[in-house]
């Protein structure tokens, strides 16, 4: 990048806002688990829209390339520049303003670099909820959710964040900006180009502010901490759910025991609801905007109904908020608690509900057939059809030996999802970690159509490029 661009974004930034020294760029160059890592002609942080536009303008006049990001909490390398060295990482964590909420139309205008966690309070502050859910809240940022259509642990009840937007203002390539910041929950004129924007990965366009819905506080929750005989155990359990306490049922998480076991081991203060061990397990929680004491009934009922079934063979329902917090770090602690066993191979699949036990059992045993001893951690969204397949070498493995086996075991689990007419995102997104994959798994007119908006979008490729698209 020529000293004369450096100079010229200074002066649209402020000489902070170009980060341009290798420590200074150091934790922007790396994603958040360490496992993607590139280089950077500078990082530059703009403090509004308009520098968004300015230096993006600016970048598509000299033919730079732009990678933006949030919070880097991705965990498929998206936010993560090349090693060409002449890339800039358009930072949008200075973006954090509250714009508006607006009560009477339930909606909330935020910037894109705003923390998913300070939304979700300025709702509730408001005597409101903004639903989104996920145990990157404290770090990821509205921008990013937006970008990888991010979903979470109460998409069962709220969808994702596709779900969730009623319009977005974004910076194009070539630095115009489009405004799409519309809070209208009709509106039929055409295309619906913020949907174009949601979950494109930066690849489209630079979001730099949203309209969220918002939805009635929750004053009721009722939570509980099963144990399972089967992945077809929860799949039942979350009909008998649903027709007891209908769209109460906000959260439902299933857990193998291999999940759980990590935890209890390396979560402090981490320790099992029950005597036994169980094979699988599940979190539910219904939720109501009424104070209704009567939430803990309908849940008792259901697990009554579930017991006599034979669905459920082991049950806590949260006696506190306090109690029922700690359930929910059990789940919420898998992820962290799985890096301490060496490499961790992450696998975010979805496959129809109806079909996950075959999923489940089919995959296992294909896995266990590739690596004799491999220990599979699923867990996560089951009642989106949405499993987290993360896979740590066996006991006394070697740890470079099982990252050399990453590719196919990748192969195992995507070519099991695709035979159960599943997807190989669920939620997190392609990036840079899934893009070969994509060529395999998704459909050659879908790509063409893909590959044809990305020309009329982003014709000289260069909005965050390497992503998504396969080469
Ligand atoms: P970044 O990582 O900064 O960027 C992600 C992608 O979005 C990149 O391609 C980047 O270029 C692009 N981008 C970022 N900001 C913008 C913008 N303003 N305009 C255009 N493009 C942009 N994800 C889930 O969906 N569900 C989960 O349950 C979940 N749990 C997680 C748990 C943990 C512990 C961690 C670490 C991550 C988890 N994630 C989950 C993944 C991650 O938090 C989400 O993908 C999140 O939406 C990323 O937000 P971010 O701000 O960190 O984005
Ligand atoms: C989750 C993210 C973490 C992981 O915990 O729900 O989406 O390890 C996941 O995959
Ligand atoms: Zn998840």
């Amino acid at each position: 990048m020529t000293a004369d661009l450096i100079g010229r974004l200074r002066q649209v930034v402020g000489p902070h806002g170009v980060i341009g020294d290798r420590d200074g760029m150091a934790g922007y160059l790396t994603d958040w688990r360490n496992a993607y890592r590139g280089t950077a002609a500078a990082v530059v942080r703009p403090g509004d829209t308009d520098e968004v536009a300015r230096v993006v303008a600016l970048c598509h006049g000299a033919g730079v390339a732009v990678v933006p990001q949030g919070g880097n909490t991705g965990l498929c390398g998206g936010a993560v520049p090349d090693s060409s060295g002449r890339q800039v990482v358009l930072s949008l964590t200075r973006l954090r303003r509250i714009r508006d909420l607006d009560l009477a139309n339930q909606t909330i205008t935020v910037e894109a670099g705003t923390v998913l966690r300070t939304v979700q309070e300025a709702a509730a502050a408001a005597g409101q909820l903004f639903p989104l859910s996920l145990g990157a809240e404290g770090s990821c940022t509205i921008g990013g959710n937006l970008a990888t259509n991010a979903g979470g642990t109460a998409v069962l009840r709220y969808g994702t964040m596709r779900d969730l937007t009623l319009g977005l203002e974004v910076v194009l390539p070539d630095g115009r900006i489009w405004h799409g910041l519309r809070g209208l929950r009709k509106d039929n004129t055409g295309y619906d180009l913020k949907q174009l924007f949601i979950g494109a990965e930066g690849t489209l366009g630079v979001i730099t502010a949203a309209v969220l819905k918002l939805f009635p506080a929750v004053r009721s929750r009722a939570t509980a901490w099963l144990a399972l005989p089967s992945p077809q155990a929860a799949v039942d359990l979350i009909g008998v759910l649903r027709d007891l306490a209908g769209d109460r049922l906000t959260g439902f998480e299933v857990m193998s025991r291999q999940s759980v076991e990590f935890v209890l081991r390396h979560a402090t203060g981490a320790r099992d609801p029950f005597d036994e061990r169980h094979p699988w397990y599940a979190l539910v929680e219904l939720c109501d905007s009424l104070p209704l004491a009567g939430l803990d009934a309908v849940l008792e009922s259901a697990l009554g109904e579930a017991f006599e079934r034979d669905l459920v063979v082991d049950a806590v329902v949260a006696a506190s908020p306090a109690q029922a917090t700690a359930l929910w770090a059990l789940r919420e602690g898998i992820s962290e608690a799985q890096n301490h066993e060496g490499p961790s191979l992450k696998h975010d699949v979805t496959v129809p509900v109806s079909r996950i036990a075959a999923f489940v059992a089919g995959t296992d045993r294909a896995l266990s057939e590739a690596l004799p001893g491999i220990r599979i951690v699923t867990y996560g969204h089951v009642g989106d059809g949405n499993l987290h397949y993360n896979l740590s070498k066996p006991v006394g493995g070697d740890d470079a030996e099982f990252r050399v086996r990453a590719a196919d075991l990748a192969r195992v689990i995507y070519d099991s999802t695709y035979g159960f007419g599943g997807s190989i995102s669920a939620e997190h997104g392609i990036g840079q970690s899934k893009r070969e994959s994509l060529a395999d798994y998704k459909d050659s007119l879908d790509l063409q159509l893909m590959r044809g908006l990305k020309q009329v979008f982003d014709p000289h490729g260069l909005m965050n490029p390497g992503k998504i698209l396969p080469g």
